[in-house]
């Protein structure tokens, strides 16, 4: 089964994708997500101008050889473009196995370990109050577990707030928009919205946090310690994650679990962080860390050291690449939470898809492959529009982790 054509899609139904489709000379296709917010062109660029050619001609059954020609044979390797465009490609031959093989792709992953995916929906909002209406509504969706941001008090524009509060989009502007953040006001101010939080729903909804790489080890240190009381399942990217000896101070500290890796494109990021029990849960994601194959193998790996999977499933995930996330989380061991950021019906039009949500968790349908695809003649109907995500600033001017 020959590739006879490797086609880059980049449609902006609500918001950008790229999107990788093979086809095959049997008469299949396969999509893969390649999307890398705010940079999706280079993405697209590397895949058209680089990639492709290589593609066509080979035989769409050799998943891991194709990785390795990818990963190996291009000499300059990792990195966030190549490995989401490797990424897009992996996803695609999946897609491509599982439609040949009349089988989900789950089932070529080993067949599933669960029924559903528990997955965690994003409540936020400007004051406590409207955090507490945010997450009561999801409670009444169904939803078992949230992500819980909140404005701070005398910062305008804190990360995770948005007006549009199923749809949350950071990338909103053509040209970044500037936030200004203060790790003293937040770390007075946002143990006391989980205390309000408990107090009014009690133990019975599982809450996340996530800080967006803005506090240093010790401050992280303070955040978790003030956190402890309320059971949270998961605190978020506390600090940068260059410095990994940082999370080492962080565990001297707490008991609070910790969750990383939505940023990480390979095994690579990952080896200290979870061979030294560094963290909890590991959070990459199939479109920017190497594919199915490659986070699979991420995962393996956390595994042995007690350590679950809690993928990245922002907006700028497509919907391609949350079905990936789906197969994965459906097979693997050590699944722990999948993050689901409802897509616009704009994008869900552009994607259409089997998968589902009911009662908290998200299911697959029983169809071959992935379970999805991109309506080409719909994604002609959004253009690419340039759009990036803000840039931060503490309060005296300095550029900070947005
Ligand atoms: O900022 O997906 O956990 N989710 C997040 C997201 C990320 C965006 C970046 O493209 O942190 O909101
Ligand atoms: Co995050």
């Amino acid at each position: 089964m020959r590739i006879t054509e490797a086609r880059v899609i980049v449609t902006c139904p609500g918001r950008n994708f790229v999107t990788l489709k093979l086809f095959t000379d049997d008469g299949l296709t396969g999509v893969g997500d390649a999307t890398l917010n705010g940079r999706e062109l280079a993405v697209a660029s590397y895949l058209t101008d680089h990639v492709c050619r290589l593609l066509v001609g080979r035989d769409a059954h050799l998943i891991e050889d194709t990785w390795q020609y990818l990963y190996q044979g291009s000499y300059w390797r990792r990195g966030p473009v190549t490995m989401a465009a490797i990424a897009a490609v992996d996803t695609a031959l999946w897609d491509i196995k599982g439609k040949a093989a009349g089988l989900p792709v789950y089932q070529l992953l080993g067949g599933r370990s669960r029924e559903g995916v528990l997955v965690y929906g994003h409540a936020n909002g400007a004051s406590v109050e409207e955090v507490i209406d945010e997450v009561a509504r999801y409670d009444a969706m169904g939803y078992r577990a949230v992500r819980v941001q909140c404005a701070i008090p005398g910062l305008s524009d804190t990360y995770g707030v948005s007006t549009d509060k199923l749809f949350y989009e950071p990338a909103d502007s053509p040209l970044p928009r500037e936030t200004r953040w203060s790790s003293e006001s937040y770390l007075d101010f946002i143990p006391t919205v989980f205390s309000a939080l408990r107090e009014r729903f009690g133990l019975h909804m599982r809450l996340l946090h996530d800080v967006h790489h803005r506090l240093t080890p010790i401050e992280a240190a303070r955040l978790c310690k003030s956190m402890e009381p309320y059971g949270l399942l998961w605190i978020e990217d506390p600090i940068r994650e260059e410095l990994q000896e940082g999370f080492r101070l962080i565990r001297q500290h707490t008991t609070v679990p910790i969750a990383t890796g939505e940023v990480f494109n390979s095994i690579w990021d990952c080896t200290q962080l979870i061979t030294e029990q560094l963290v909890d849960y590991i959070r990459v994601a199939v479109s920017h860390a190497g594919g199915i194959t490659h986070v699979r193998r991420i995962f393996q790996l956390a595994d042995l050291y007690h350590v679950r999977s809690g993928s990245h499933g922002a907006t700028d995930l497509s919907p391609v690449s949350l079905a990936a996330a789906l197969h994965v989380d459906t097979a693997i061991p050590n699944f722990g939470i999948q993050e689901y950021m409802r897509h616009t019906p704009a994008t869900d039009e552009v994607f259409p898809h089997s998968y589902f949500y009911n009662d908290g968790e998200l299911h697959l349908g029983d169809e071959p492959g992935l379970g999805v695809d991109i309506d080409e003649a719909a994604a002609a109907r959004f253009p690419y529009r340039p759009a990036y995500l803000p840039v931060n600033r503490l309060i005296d001017g300095t550029v900070h982790s947005w």
